[in-house]
């Protein structure tokens, strides 16, 4: 089955993605996400100029092999873009074995050890109150697990706040908006929220907060056991994860499960932390971390020291890489929860789906491949636009981490 064709589509309907588009000889075809937010079009050089010339003529079915040649053959290993152009390769060609053994992807990955994926949402607003009245409107769309993020008295703009509930997007068209931080109001702001929603919610509903790794290991110490009381089930990147050490003094200090990872590349990003449980969820998705092929390779290491998965899902991971995350979510055995954002109205017609939401689960559903499909004609009426993440900086001007 030698692979006849490979071309990338970039399109913004809403936000921008990049898609690898790879045909074989006998006309199946298989999509892979190559999203990497703002810095997009990185990726879209990677493939075209450099790997989908080693791809025409090579047999689709070898998937193992072909992933340890792109990663092993360009010298240079790692890196977000390297990865994420070896993850939309790898992906496509998940999507070509299902659509040609007339399966969908988490058959061939060993089946469903599940009925349904645990996903969460996003509930944000500028105050307490808002926070809490977004958390109820998940609630009554049936999610079992919301994030919760809340404006921070002081500051103009938080993380994970704005710009509309249902689709928190902090990508912003143009040049980069600079963000203002204080480490101390964050601290003050945060368990007085949990502590409300606790007692609004019951102990039942599971809660999430994203520190966006903006502390340093002994203000996430303090962090995490502020939080005990309300019973987290997690709180994410806490801290920078460069130094995988720094979580060993986190981890003394606390009882709050930790999950890290959403930048992450490699299992050599994350090793050590699985390695010594320093962390209860890892966040690696199948678009930045190599594709299906290494996130499972990455998972069955958590797996036998008990670290479940908890895929990153954010807006910026297209349909593509949500139909992929969902077959593996549902097929990985040390599964713990997907991350949910849903995609503008507009992104879900450019990419149509076979994925749903019920009752606070989802499911990849039963197409062959992935499942996901993308319409180019419409995709074209979208093209690119610059966009960039924001930047930050704390009260007297020192750049922090975003
Ligand atoms: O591109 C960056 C976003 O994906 C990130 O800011 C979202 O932290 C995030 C999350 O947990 O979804
Ligand atoms: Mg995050």
């Amino acid at each position: 089955m030698k692979i006849t064709d490979a071309r990338v589509i970039v399109c913004s309907p809403g936000r921008n993605f990049v898609t690898l588009k790879i045909t074989t000889e006998d006309g199946i075809y298989g999509l892979g996400d190559a999203t990497l937010n703002g810095r997009e079009l990185a990726v879209v050089s990677y493939l075209r100029d450099h790997v989908v010339p080693l791809l025409i003529g090579r047999d689709a079915r070898r998937i193992e092999d072909l992933w340890q040649y792109l990663y092993k053959g360009a010298y240079w290993r790692r890196g977000p873009v390297t990865m994420t152009a070896i993850g939309a390769v790898d992906v496509a060609l998940w999507d070509i074995l299902g659509k040609a053994a007339n399966m969908p992807v988490y058959r061939l990955l060993g089946g469903a050890s599940r009925e349904g994926v645990l996903v969460y949402g996003h509930a944000n607003g500028t105050t307490i109150d808002e926070t809490t009245d977004a958390v109820a409107d998940y609630i009554r769309l049936g999610y079992r697990a919301v994030r919760a993020q809340s404006g921070v008295p002081g500051l103009t703009t938080t993380y994970g706040v704005g710009r509309g509930t249902m689709y928190y997007e902090p990508a912003q068209k143009g040049m980069p908006e600079e963000a203002t931080w204080s480490t101390e109001r964050y601290l003050t702001a945060v368990p007085p929220l949990f502590a409300r929603l606790r007692e609004t919610f019951g102990p039942d509903l599971h809660l999430l907060h994203d520190a966006h790794h903006r502390l340093t290991p002994i203000e996430a110490a303090r962090l995490g056991k502020d939080l005990e009381p309300h019973r987290l089930f997690w709180l994410e990147d806490v801290v920078p994860a460069e130094l995988q050490e720094s979580f060993r003094l986190i981890r003394q200090h606390t009882t709050t499960p930790l999950a890290v990872g959403e930048v992450f590349g490699s299992i050599h990003d994350c090793e050590l932390l699985i390695r010594e449980h320093l962390i209860d969820y890892i966040r690696a998705t199948v678009v930045h971390a190599g594709g299906l092929t290494h996130l499972r390779k990455i998972a069955n290491l958590a797996e036998i020291h008990h670290v479940r998965t908890g895929c990153h899902g954010a807006t910026d991971l297209s349909p593509v890489c949500m139909a992929a995350a969902l077959h593996f979510d549902l097929s990985v055995h040390n599964f713990g929860i997907q991350e949910y954002m849903r995609h503008t109205d507009e992104t879900d017609r450019v990419f149509p789906h076979h994925y749903r939401f019920e009752d606070g689960l989802m499911h990849p559903g039963e197409a062959p491949g992935l499942g996901v499909d993308i319409d180019e004609i419409l995709a074209a009426k979208y093209p690119y636009e610059r966009a960039y993440l924001p930047t930050n900086r704390k009260e007297d001007g020192t750049v922090h981490s975003w």
